[in-house]
């Protein structure tokens, strides 16, 4: 059986790699591929050549794992783990040249299923920042190789938090509307537009704490694990604080969260 810590080594360890060639490419100039749910939701030729290249050194090194990533779909194994893929997560950054984009990995067992998957070992790489973000489960979180731990609970200034809005413009009222219920516990709101950077900060201490409706399972499958392993919690809408989802995605650290998460889904 195969370790967490040795599963967070080669998701590292592919990151970097897939990380570098995001990195290249974005300076070779970046061509827009596709758009997909929406307009605003595009895909570059990077996004698909790094989703290859990760699934190339998965098939190599992991053969019989299974496969859920952004651009190239689901695919099932033979053992009991998924990995969960999001080659460049804040591809709109990624297309502006702002630098806040992230290659995110996760293995999970279970069903390839976030409502009942459990996260094994976790990478999230920003190449622009030169920042590896990971974590193994129950090994704790790191950034490049310091220890994470998330804030437990926000100074009297009131709370620094981040959000995201939805491709599809019909949802930005609701997503407004969140906003203004959660807003009477923040000192102020950053959108950062990646998910997994926003886990990762969360995780880190730079921020406390993180909602957003709409993510998919790639967005939030990495980013969650960094949190709970630097004693943060995530959830979203369900019974007992729920998963991270489409409804609802919410990470904070325990002083925060029960309060950011009523107030994200309108308890
Ligand atoms: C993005 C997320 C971001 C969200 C965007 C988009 P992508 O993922 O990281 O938090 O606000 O709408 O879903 O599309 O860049 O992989």
């Amino acid at each position: 059986m195969t370790q967490p810590h040795e599963l967070e080594a080669l998701a590292v360890d592919i990151a970097r790699e897939a990380g570098e060639l995001a990195r290249v490419r974005r300076t070779q100039g970046v061509a827009i591929a596709a758009t997909k749910s929406a307009i605003a939701d595009i895909v570059t030729e990077a996004d698909r050549e790094v989703e290859a290249l990760i699934r190339a050194r998965l098939r190599a090194e992991r053969p019989g794992d299974g496969f859920l990533g952004e651009e190239s779909g689901a695919e099932r194994g033979t053992t009991d783990l998924t990995w969960v893929v999001d080659p460049i997560d804040g591809t709109v950054n990624y297309a502006y040249g702002i630098p806040a984009y992230a290659v995110s990995i996760a293995v999970v067992t279970g069903e390839p299923d976030p409502e009942s998957w459990r996260a094994v070992a976790a990478a999230v790489f920003s190449p622009a920042a030169g920042e590896l973000f990971q974590a193994a489960a129950n090994g704790g979180a790191t950034l490049n190789g310091d220890r994470l731990a998330v804030n437990a609970e926000p100074t009297a200034a009131g709370a620094l938090l981040a959000t995201g809005f939805g491709y599809d413009p019909s949802t930005h009222a609701g997503d407004l509307a969140r906003v203004a219920r959660v807003m009477p516990l923040a000192r102020d709101l950053r959108r950062i537009g990646a998910a997994s950077l926003d886990f990762a900060y969360v995780a880190s201490g730079r921020l406390d704490g993180y909602f957003e409706r709409g993510l998919q399972p790639w967005d939030h499958a990495a980013g969650a694990l960094l949190v709970t392993e630097a004693g943060g919690r995530v959830g979203g809408v369900g019974s007992g604080g729920g998963r991270p989802g489409r409804a609802m995605s919410v990470a904070a650290g325990p002083g925060l969260f029960d309060a950011l998460l009523a107030a994200a889904i309108g308890d």
